[in-house]
């Protein structure tokens, strides 16, 4: 029986957590390759949500019973992403910055990069400017991923790319941004190398940033 991903769409859109964690492993189960359960089943749907929130068509506990039911199906999903991995792709850490406490976006992006064979090091929400250069400065990553949410809480992420600056390490990742408030203008003000809209276009825009380098 093959899996019907609309409808896998539909129940992250609905927040039906369990119906969705069925699903999920039902089209695990018939072979559906699990980066196409993720591209074409979840990510629309939370996509789905993003937009529906902006059109006020759904409310703060549905979104949150969204995000719960696709970190859910995620749990299901993960492991099988990795498999198929054909050594890392790369690394990366990801944080969302200081005095901000969103983190599904966040989390979604670093599902991206793990989906495309990263190895990602999340370091959470509200993240001062120095554990994004500590992480950096650690771990060595390719790429380094902020998000923020707030307009309030945007200034940290060229802060951090400063002393990223100072540190002498700048030059020696790719970092990308995002968030609802984010956008290229700003990125290219702070000097960010990449701006994402969304968490799927993040991993294309990165491959094609280190193609080009
Ligand atoms: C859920 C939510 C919350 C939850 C967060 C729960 C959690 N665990 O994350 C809670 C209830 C805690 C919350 C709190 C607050 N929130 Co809030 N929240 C939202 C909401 C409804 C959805 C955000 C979300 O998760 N969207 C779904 C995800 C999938 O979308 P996304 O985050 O944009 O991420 C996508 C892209 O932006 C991108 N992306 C995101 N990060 C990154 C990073 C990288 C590296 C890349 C490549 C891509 C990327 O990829 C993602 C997937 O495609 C938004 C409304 C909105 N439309 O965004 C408001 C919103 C962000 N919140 C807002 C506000 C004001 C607040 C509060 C101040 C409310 C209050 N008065 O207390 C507090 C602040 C708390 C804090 N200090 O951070 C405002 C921000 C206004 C502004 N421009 O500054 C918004 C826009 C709502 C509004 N219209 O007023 N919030």
């Amino acid at each position: 029986m093959s899996i019907d991903l609309e409808k896998i769409s539909e129940a992250i859109t609905k927040g039906q957590i369990e119906q969705l964690q069925e699903m999920t492993t039902q089209a695990l189960d018939t072979d559906t390759d699990p980066g196409v359960i993720l591209n074409k089943g979840l990510l629309p749907g939370m996509d789905k949500v993003g937009q529906l929130w902006r059109e006020g068509e759904m409310f703060m506990p549905e979104v949150l019973r969204s995000a719960k039911a696709m970190s859910k199906a995620m749990e299901i999903l993960r492991p099988r992403l990795s498999e198929g991995d054909l050594g890392s792709a790369g690394k990366m850490v990801i944080g969302t910055v200081a005095g901000d406490l969103h983190d599904i976006g966040k989390d979604l992006a670093g599902m991206m990069f793990e989906g495309a064979g990263y190895e990602v090091i999340n370091i959470g929400i509200d993240q001062p400017n120095e554990a994004f250069v500590e992480a950096a400065m650690k771990h060595k990553p390719d790429v380094l991923g902020m998000s923020a949410l707030l307009t309030t809480t945007m200034p940290r992420m060229g802060e951090v790319i400063n002393s990223l600056k100072e540190s002498g390490v700048r030059d020696q990742m790719a970092v990308i941004i995002g968030g609802a408030p984010v956008t290229q203008e700003f990125a290219d003000e702070i000097g960010a190398d990449l701006y994402a809209p969304n968490a799927g276009s993040a991993v294309d825009l990165t491959k094609k940033y280190f193609a080009q380098q």
